[in-house]
């Protein structure tokens, strides 16, 4: 989902908490594991156990204090759920003093922020994960513009190509190979992360609405790139999972409805072959989708075909984005159910909530807090998830 980056009310860093959250954990007995979480057939696997991915997005968490991404883990590990996807991006041109930015562009040059506000922020996000007992996904750049995301790439090194230029210009892959060796091999050797994505939600098409020419809508472009960017994850860490990210798209012939016709250049069933891609995502956002009326069984179709997917490439799949804004509880209700009895793999809500020292996190209309009355529906959809197995 688009994240209102520039809405979110950011604090001072706060560096005492820590001990703290490392306490709770021991207090609450969760025997952290040490093992990488793998995939065996349409199953995620840990420590030779079934790993099952119930979870939330919290893309804010790095741009909270130790004392707020204490909080927010540990509300998500109580409710218990089992992931977290967040953000490993943060691309600016001018320096900040607040949160966390990642790469400071100037004239063509990025620099990897090793300093305040930098990449120690994201050391505490998985220290607190850790410590809550915690596996996370990680994103590393952003189809849309919050946080930089390719459109920074493409400003600072192909100034007057497209958004689609990210996919296929070789001094843009270079540059992002550069920012994955940085970020993925400070973590390569960490268990807290369960897996990393090439992108949030890639497509085809910039701010034009359309795509350029230099990207395929039938897919080739993505896939290529894909193809490319997660075997070259795979080289420096052969110790993660890997994922598109993608909203998944199928590219049917005659589609029923938008999300299943060409155009975005995403195609699911296709990219979920790539060998170096072991998972499938999708997203579930029936209202942007032109799906209004009738989001609901709308979405309950939308899970089904994509566990006949996972059920073909016998990968797993994860719905890792869902949100509708009318009658929540209802919907997802029967989205969760479906998830069940279609044997989807697993799903990650958009977006639970905490109220955090500085007010409510991040709120875009999908947040669910622990006092609503979303929350308790996905508390029990995490347990059904754990009973099925
Ligand atoms: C993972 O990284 C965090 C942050 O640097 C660190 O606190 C933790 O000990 C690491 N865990 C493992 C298992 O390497
Ligand atoms: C991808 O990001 C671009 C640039 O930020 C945005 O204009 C576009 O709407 C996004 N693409 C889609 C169709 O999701
Ligand atoms: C998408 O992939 C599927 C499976 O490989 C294929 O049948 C379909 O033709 C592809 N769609 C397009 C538009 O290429
Ligand atoms: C709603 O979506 C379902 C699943 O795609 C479909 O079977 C049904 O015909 C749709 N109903 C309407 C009124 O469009
Ligand atoms: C890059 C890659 O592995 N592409 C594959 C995508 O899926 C089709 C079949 O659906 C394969 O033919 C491609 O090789």
């Amino acid at each position: 989902m688009r994240s209102l980056a520039a809405l979110v009310a950011l604090t001072l860093s706060s560096l005492s908490f820590f001990s703290g959250s490392l306490v709770r954990g021991a207090v609450l007995g969760r025997q952290d594991s040490t093992g990488f979480v793998t995939t065996s057939g349409q199953k995620f696997s840990l420590d030779g156990e079934d790993f099952i991915a119930a979870g939330t997005n919290a893309y804010w968490l790095a741009q909270e204090s130790d004392a707020d991404i204490d909080i927010a883990l540990s509300d998500i590990a109580n409710a218990g759920l089992t992931v977290v996807r967040t953000w490993g991006f943060n691309d600016v041109t001018s320096p900040q003093n607040y949160g966390a930015y990642y790469q400071l562009w100037s004239d063509g040059v990025a620099t990897f922020n090793t300093g305040d506000y930098g990449i120690s922020r994201f050391d505490a996000v998985v220290a607190s994960a850790e410590a809550h007992g915690l596996k996370l996904i990680v994103a590393l750049t952003n189809n849309w513009s919050d946080y930089g995301g390719m459109d920074v790439y493409v400003s600072q090194l192909s100034p007057g190509g497209t958004h689609d230029t990210f996919y296929t210009d070789g001094t843009i892959i270079a540059a992002y190979k550069n920012y994955i060796d940085n970020f993925v091999g400070r973590y390569a050797d960490n268990s807290t992360i369960m897996a990393w994505e090439l992108a949030n939600e890639p497509r085809c098409s910039g701010s034009t609405g359309s795509a350029s020419s230099a990207c395929d809508t039938s897919g080739s472009t993505i896939r290529a790139w894909a193809s490319e960017i997660s075997s070259y994850i795979k080289s420096i860490d052969s110790n993660h999972l890997v994922a598109l990210g993608d909203e998944g798209w199928f590219e049917v012939a005659n589609p029923p409805t938008y999300p299943y016709a060409p155009g975005v250049g995403v195609n699911f069933t296709d990219n979920l072959s790539i060998e170096t891609l072991d998972f499938g995502t999708f997203h579930s956002y029936p209202e942007s989708w032109g799906q209004s009326a009738n989001e609901t069984a709308w979405g309950v179709q939308w899970i089904a075909d994509h566990a006949a997917a996972q059920a073909a490439a016998n990968k797993p799949v994860i719905l890792e984005e869902f949100g509708v804004m009318t009658n929540q509880v209802d919907t997802y209700t029967q989205w969760w159910d479906e998830v069940f009895s279609s044997g989807l793999t697993g799903d990650l809500i958009w977006q639970a909530g905490s109220q955090l020292s500085t007010g409510p996190s991040p709120d875009d209309g999908f947040a669910v807090y622990p006092t609503g009355t979303v929350y308790p529906v996905m508390e029990s959809a995490a347990a059904a998830l754990k009973a099925r197995g």
